[in-house]
């Protein structure tokens, strides 16, 4: 499908320089508890149906999550808590994601990320940013037919990907919409039913440690978000 085929487009992008040399180097030296994995180590494209109508918006692929397993928040912490509500609200065809061939299946929901390429400290430059925001483009065009909603998770991702949308044919309110957990606007499309944009604490551990996100808080907004998407 021409989604199959930019996801391998997308696995083979060099264009940033130091997280072609981070993503690398991870994958090189690992993490020990991982010594006998053969990491990706390469960009991670999204995951889920191409025909999907919520879509997930996250950062960057964990160093040693999604660079080593090859699959969005596979593998990672931020991934444990994502899938476990995914299954919880039926979304997800099994409770965990461990590597690639699992044999999870999303249901009508795809998940991605601004930046394909794990970053140091998670932290993307804005020119990376920048840089890989065609593949979102390319992504939210293909999804265009069936898309209507979607969940981004934290507030780089939201400033990431509003342009996106923007660049995709949708109509982004001026003033942009402020990022907030329980943020909710509509982006109007020029032809055809708008799409539903929520915002959601990111499910990193520094806010599900915390309490501030917690599961039943990320399974509301699951809910309310399949809903609008007609799920
Ligand atoms: O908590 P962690 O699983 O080690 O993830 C680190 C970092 O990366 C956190 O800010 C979440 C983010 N992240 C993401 O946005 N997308 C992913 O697929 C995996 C992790
Ligand atoms: Fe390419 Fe995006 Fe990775 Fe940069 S972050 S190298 S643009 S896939």
């Amino acid at each position: 499908s021409p989604l199959s085929r930019l996801d391998r487009r997308i696995a083979g992008c060099r264009a940033c320089p130091r997280l072609v040399e981070w993503r690398e180097e991870v994958a090189r030296t690992k993490r020990a508890a991982f010594a006998d994995w053969t990491y990706w180590g390469r960009p991670v494209p999204g995951f889920g149906p191409p025909d999907a109508r919520l879509l997930i918006v996250g950062l960057a692929p964990a160093a040693h999550g999604g660079n080593r397993t090859g699959r969005m928040f596979t593998g990672d912490r931020s991934g444990d808590v994502l899938y476990r509500a995914l299954y919880d609200v039926g979304l997800a065809s099994r409770p965990t994601a461990t590597h690639a061939d699992d044999g999870l299946e999303l249901y009508g929901v795809r998940v991605t990320s601004p930046v394909h390429c794990a970053p140091p400290a998670n932290k993307p430059t804005p020119e990376e940013r920048d840089a890989c925001r065609p593949w979102l483009v390319r992504e939210l065009h293909l999804l265009r037919p069936t898309l209507r909603a979607a969940l981004v998770l934290g507030a780089f991702g939201w400033q990431a990907a509003l342009p996106a949308f923007a660049e995709a044919g949708w109509t982004v309110p001026r003033p942009r919409p402020a990022f907030a957990h329980g943020a909710r606007t509509t982006l109007d499309a020029a032809e055809g039913p708008g799409l539903h944009l929520f915002g959601c604490f990111h499910v990193s551990q520094r806010n599900t440690f915390t309490g501030r996100l917690t599961p039943g808080m990320l399974r509301d907004v699951l809910r309310t978000a399949a809903g609008a998407a007609g799920l």
